[in-house]
């Protein structure tokens, strides 16, 4: 087993998307990082960079802890993308870092790790924050348990950057024949505005057109479990903290998935992150039991602005109650929002 842990950094006291110190919310992270994790276990951790971090600055975060590496990569929309159909600032607000960001996170990080010769990683953003002692090793916990993703919280997405990718991954499901682990049972049918269900008989209605619909499905097609097409539910992985298997990233089936996705280009058109691809993926791909929530450390990861809590927040570990920490960020913005 190769692990390593992985952050995606900027060496500046003032983000260019949210006008954070990045720089200091880095080594925050990494400070805690070791004094609850790494300085037991010494992972390698790769901080990957835009040249931002020269020599000095990389000596300054690494405080001569021997397993961080800085690796320089840059960025580029892809040669197959049209550029002038990508927009600069999408919804005029997200800049094209960000949508760097998320394809290095749900296409590129898996062939560069590979490469490497890792096979593990654990996923830490610079506003990741391990707030809990951890006495186990947690990437050999997955392999112990068969488990080849993990994460910490669940997310549901607002709307607006899922738009169309739900029907997209129908299309893509339909057209392979692919029969998704779980990925359908995120589609609530009682949801579905297509039927007049508000009465009893337009409920009644609604219910044998669904039964009718199934039946025929199962008759003509019994390699797949389609349901109708109704709203996907966007509950995600709220992968700023994720652990995941490469080789399982790697996979013939997994990789033409993430490849037809990242073709269409619905990264840098639409905003569809990282975090739905890969909720996507790991629930078309991998059985329940293959996916593994921590829920015993206590984990951090707020987006502040102005001073207020706009979304994540501080997840309390159920081993670890009682951590000052946690009351003070409730104190100071509320619990955590992972819900619009
Ligand atoms: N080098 C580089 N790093 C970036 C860029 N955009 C984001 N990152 C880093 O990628 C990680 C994730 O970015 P965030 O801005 O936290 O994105 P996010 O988690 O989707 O957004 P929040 O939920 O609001 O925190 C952080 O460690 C960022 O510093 C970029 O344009 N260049
Ligand atoms: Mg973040």
């Amino acid at each position: 087993m190769k692990p390593c842990i992985v952050y995606l950094a900027q060496n500046t006291k003032r983000d260019s998307q949210y006008g954070r110190d990045s720089r200091s919310m880095l080594e925050m992270s990494l400070d805690l990082l070791y004094l609850n994790y790494n300085d037991q276990f010494k992972h390698d951790i790769l901080i990957f960079h835009e040249g931002d971090f020269d020599l000095e600055s990389q000596k300054e975060v690494r405080k001569g802890r021997d397993e961080i590496k800085f690796q320089e990569i840059h960025f580029q929309i892809p040669s197959f993308l049209k550029s002038e159909e990508i927009p600069i600032l999408w919804d005029g607000k997200y800049g094209l870092g960000h949508r760097h960001m998320a394809r290095f996170y749900s296409v590129t990080i898996f062939h560069i790790l590979s490469e490497l010769g890792y096979d593990w990683f654990m996923r830490m953003d610079d506003d990741s924050f391990i707030h809990s002692k951890i006495n186990y090793n947690l990437f050999e916990f997955m392999d112990r348990n068969g488990y080849q993703y993990g994460y910490r919280a669940i997310l549901k997405e607002p709307q607006r950057p899922t738009l169309g990718f739900s029907e997209a991954v129908f299309a893509y499901i339909k057209a392979e024949r692919l029969k998704p682990k779980t990925f359908l049972d995120n589609f609530d049918l009682s949801t579905s505005v297509n039927y007049e269900y508000f009465s009893f008989k337009g409920m009644l209605k609604k219910r044998l057109t669904i039964f009718l619909e199934k039946l025929l499905n199962t008759l003509n097609h019994d390699f797949h479990n389609w349901p109708l097409p109704t709203e996907w539910n966007r509950l995600t992985y709220y992968n700023n903290f994720l652990i995941t298997n490469i080789n399982f990233w790697m996979r013939r089936d997994v990789q033409a998935f993430v490849g037809h996705f990242d073709r269409l280009g619905g990264t840098y058109k639409y905003r569809w992150t990282d975090h739905i691809l890969h909720t996507a993926a790991v629930q078309i791909y991998l059985s329940e039991e293959k996916v593994f929530q921590f829920d015993d450390w206590t984990y951090e990861h707020a987006t502040i602005k102005d001073g207020n809590l706009e979304w994540g927040g501080i997840f309390e570990g159920k081993d670890d109650k009682n951590n000052p920490v946690v009351k003070d960020f409730i104190k100071k913005y509320g619990k955590a929002r992972h819900d619009y």
